[in-house]
């Protein structure tokens, strides 16, 4: 029913629509129309109600309701009915509350927010996400593979950000192994998150944190100078959040899809064309160890791990934060 408001809010050429039209269209009454209207201004959509006019929906483009979500999206896993998406205005991590959830949700299950006031990047940093200025979200996956494939979920995340990029003709570069960059800085982070033994994943979210509509000086100081958005490759090019969001989902899921049936493959395939990483001379940060070193990043192997030739000889790396410039230089990217 509130998709059909949504629908008859979008479809009325900017112009107020009357509660009394909505409720005979729908063959519902007035005050259900109200209710219905309160429950969407709840999910953060904005309606502004006139006396004597009716209602209409400001910004009609710029949210990421389910109803929104679903409209023309071709899906056969992810977000693929509205009972799989769990939308809301605010929350502190869409990862928190996929994790909190987990247990009824079903593979291929959604959680997206417009705001995050706990965004996590690994580790427990931060990551800032205001409202309505990026793209929040975890997917909640239920895999056959084992555990020590989850981190090449990781890259089919980012590989599925690259080819919605593609779609709209933005330059996609991923930074092994969660970061999609631009000018050296990042725009999108990924955080893989696992629940389960060591023979079986229970399930594994992978947060993702689209930068869209924020500006430079929008981001707080300490990572004005790390962090960019996607608006910014745009130039006058508008793109709608929402329709963003649909492509990276089917994109994710023609690769989850892949994945289920003839492995990893492809996906390592084209993490590779989409990196910036391979061939560079980069510095690593081991996550294990905490061990420091540079050398030259030749290749990922078939776990995604990162190879580096180093003066000691190869060195493999599951987990780590890797700059491509020396220290004293670098901008975190
Ligand atoms: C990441 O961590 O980049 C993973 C970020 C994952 C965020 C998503 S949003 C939806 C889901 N729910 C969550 O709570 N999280 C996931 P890492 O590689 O550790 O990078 C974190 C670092 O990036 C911070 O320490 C900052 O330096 C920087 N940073 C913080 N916010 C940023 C932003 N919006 N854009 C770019 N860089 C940012």
């Amino acid at each position: 029913m509130r998709k059909a408001i949504i629908e008859m809010l979008k479809n009325s050429g900017g112009k107020f629509v009357s509660g009394e039209n909505i409720a005979e269209k729908l063959g519902i009454t007035r005050a259900a129309v109200w209710k219905h209207i309160r429950q969407l201004r709840k999910n953060g959509c904005e309606i502004e109600s006139r006396e004597h006019y009716g209602y209409i929906l400001k910004d009609a483009e710029n949210v990421l309701l389910p109803e929104e979500i679903l409209s023309g999206l071709d899906t056969k896993i992810i977000a693929s009915d509205k009972t799989k998406i769990f939308y809301y205005p605010s929350v502190d991590s869409t990862n928190k509350t996929a994790k909190n959830l987990s247990a009824k949700c079903p593979d291929g299950s959604i959680f997206v927010a417009e705001e995050q006031t706990g965004g996590k990047g690994r580790l427990d940093r931060k990551f800032f996400s205001p409202g309505k200025k990026g793209i929040w979200f975890s997917i909640l996956l239920r895999p056959k593979f084992l555990p020590k494939d989850a981190p090449k979920m990781t890259l089919t995340a980012a590989v599925s950000v690259a080819k919605a990029m593609e779609r709209f003709n933005l330059p996609a570069q991923i930074k092994w192994p969660n970061d999609i960059m631009f000018d050296g800085r990042k725009l999108v982070g990924i955080l893989t998150e696992l629940g389960g033994e060591t023979e079986r994943i229970n399930y594994l979210i992978i947060g993702m944190g689209i930068n869209f509509n924020i500006s430079r000086k929008e981001f707080p100081k300490d990572i004005r100078d790390i962090a960019a958005s996607i608006s910014e490759l745009c130039g006058d090019k508008k793109i709608s959040r929402v329709e963003f969001f649909r492509a990276v989902l089917e994109e994710f899921d023609k690769l989850y899809i892949d994945i289920s049936a003839n492995g990893f493959e492809n996906v390592l395939k084209l993490w590779r064309k989409y990196n910036i990483t391979l061939g560079k001379k980069i510095r690593v940060i081991a996550a294990d160890t905490g061990e420091i070193f540079e050398g030259t990043a030749t290749d990922i192997n078939s776990d995604g791990a990162l190879l580096v030739d180093t003066p000691e000889g190869m060195k493999t790396v599951y987990a780590g934060d890797v700059s491509v410039r020396p220290a004293s230089t670098a901008r975190g990217e």
